[in-house]
Parts: C-alpha cells; structure tokens; sequence
C-alpha cells in the first residue's frame, strides 16, 4: 500500500461514480449524501422493506448505520444485508453508539452474526463495546480512549472476520493480519455532526471499486483525513460551520497528488 495506490483508488472512485446505498441515521442522512456527490459517488437513502432488496443488490456498496435505529429499521437492514451478501455487493457497518444502550450493542451483534460484513467502522470505545468489553462511551462520542486501539482492531477484525477501522485521533485500519494507522484528520471532525458517518460512507465508496478491503479502507480513510486538513487550513479559524462547508469543497476537490503528497499512512504489520 503506497500513496499512488490510494491516488490510484481515489481516481477510480471518481471515475466509476459506484452508488452506495445507505440505511443511515436521521442526524445525517443530507450531510452523508452531500459528501457523497462532492467526492463523486452516488448516494442512495432507501429503508422501506419492499425495495430494499431491489437497492441493495444493485449496489456497489451496502452502509448500514445504526445512530436512530428502530425495530423497522432493522428489519430492513437484515433484507438489504442478504441482498447484498447473495449480490457480492460488500457491507460496510458502522455500530453508532454501541455500548451506550443494551440494544445499539446487541442489534450490531446480531447484525454480525446475521450478515457477512466487509467492514466495521466506528470510534474505539463502539469496537470493543460490540466485542463484548466495556470502553467508556458517551452517547454516540468516545469518551477517553485508554486501551491499545491497535490491538483492538486487530483482534476484532479476527472474531469478525472483517476489516475494523477504529477512528479517533490516529486511525487504525486491519483485517487481522494487515494492519495500517493514518495520522491525517482534523480536530475539527469533532466538532461536526456526521463526521464519522460519512466516513463509513466514503469507505463503502472505497470499497465498491474493487481492491481489497483493509486497502480500500485505509485510502478511503487517508484521503479523507487530508481533505480534513485543506479544509481546516481554509475555514477552522472561523468554526465547525465553515468548516462542514468547506470539508464538502474539499472532498470536491481533492487530487491523487494531493494524497501523495499530505497522506500520512504507516503499516505496522
Ligand atoms: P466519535 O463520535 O467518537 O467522534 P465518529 O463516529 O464521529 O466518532 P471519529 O472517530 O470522530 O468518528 O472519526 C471521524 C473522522 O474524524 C476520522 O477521519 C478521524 O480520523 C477524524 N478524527 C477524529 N478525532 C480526531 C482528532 N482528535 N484529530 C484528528 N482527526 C480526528
Ligand atoms: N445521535 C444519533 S446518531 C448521531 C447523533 C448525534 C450522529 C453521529 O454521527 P458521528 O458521525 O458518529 O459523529
Ligand atoms: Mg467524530
Ligand atoms: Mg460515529
């Protein structure tokens, strides 16, 4: 994994324009399909269960997100998850709140159990509260993160037999076997509702085009953590507000050279 590989991915991203289907949060379904179509993807919000099986299946990704979840809402998912498991079409997870109530935890363990998921991507404390451990959390925010994320992932990535990328201040991206951390981001991230959401997004955009999914994941990460940092360097002095904009500006813009020049990407193993 070099920076002309995830250039690379970023520009078949862009020129295949895959359509992700999102059954997503209520919080940031219009933010989530506005950073879509600024990066240059299709974004689709379908949760009724009479079609969800006729979206998911012609997908090239599948993001299930469970910050609102209802019991219809869960109901769909499960329909769209095996439209996509028996369409090839991967499953991004993202366990929005796990560990803050009994049933974010026990609905993205079932949605495990249930489905062949791609991907999870969530804050560490989500990861190891769906693991079965008790890591502080706070609504759907992190608290302080005080275990090794890096292990972690890899041993959730193990169970699951997925990728887990566990997000915060530093990234962690591993299938249990490769692991990789991305330094990009912004501070300001968590200063924006969606932040994360959208991210899960753009890693099922990622991961549509085709090459693997921890490779897919980590380039999906990396540039959107250096389209964090053009954005800040334009707008973070004026606030979160600028900031969300120009984030969207950024994800319009940003380049292959961009990434080779500002990704801060490491393998660990
Ligand atoms: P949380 O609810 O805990 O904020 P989340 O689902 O919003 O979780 P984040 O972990 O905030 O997801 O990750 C979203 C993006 O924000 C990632 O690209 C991550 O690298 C970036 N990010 C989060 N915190 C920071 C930080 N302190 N510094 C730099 N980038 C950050
Ligand atoms: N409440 C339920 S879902 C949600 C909130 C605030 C949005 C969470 O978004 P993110 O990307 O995890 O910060
Ligand atoms: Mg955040
Ligand atoms: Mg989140």
């Amino acid at each position: 994994m070099n920076y002309t590989m995830i250039g690379q991915c970023l520009e078949q991203v862009r020129e295949m324009k895959p359509l992700v289907h999102n059954i997503t949060n209520v919080v940031v379904t219009n933010f989530t399909a506005n950073g879509l179509l600024a990066l240059g993807v299709s974004p689709v919000m379908a949760y009724a269960p009479e079609e969800v099986y006729d979206m998911a299946k012609m997908a090239g990704a599948l993001v299930l997100n469970i910050g609102t979840l209802t019991d219809a809402e869960v109901r769909s998912m499960l329909i769209a998850g095996r439209a996509a498991n028996e369409h090839g079409v991967p499953i991004i997870l993202d366990p929005v709140g796990a560990g803050a109530t009994a049933y974010r935890t026990e609905t993205a363990q079932m949605l495990l159990k249930e489905l062949d998921i791609s991907i999870v991507r969530g804050n560490p404390a989500e990861i190891a509260n769906v693991m079965g451990e008790t890591w502080e959390i706070k609504g759907v925010d992190a608290g302080t993160v005080t275990g090794d994320s890096a292990a972690l992932a890899t041993q959730a990535a193990t169970a699951w037999g997925a990728t887990v990328v566990a997000t915060g201040k530093e990234d962690i991206i591993s299938d249990g076997t490769s692991t990789y951390v991305v330094q990009n981001g912004h501070e300001m991230l968590t200063r924006v509702t969606g932040a994360g959401c959208l991210l899960s997004s753009i890693v099922g955009a990622f991961a549509a085009v085709g090459s693997e999914p921890v490779k897919a994941s980590a380039a999906a990460v990396c540039t959107y953590g250096v389209a964090a940092e053009k954005a800040a360097r334009i707008a973070a002095s004026h606030g979160p507000g600028a900031f969300q904009i120009e984030l969207l500006n950024q994800l319009y813009q940003i380049t292959a050279r961009d990434v080779e020049n500002q990704g801060r990407v490491k393998q660990l193993s």
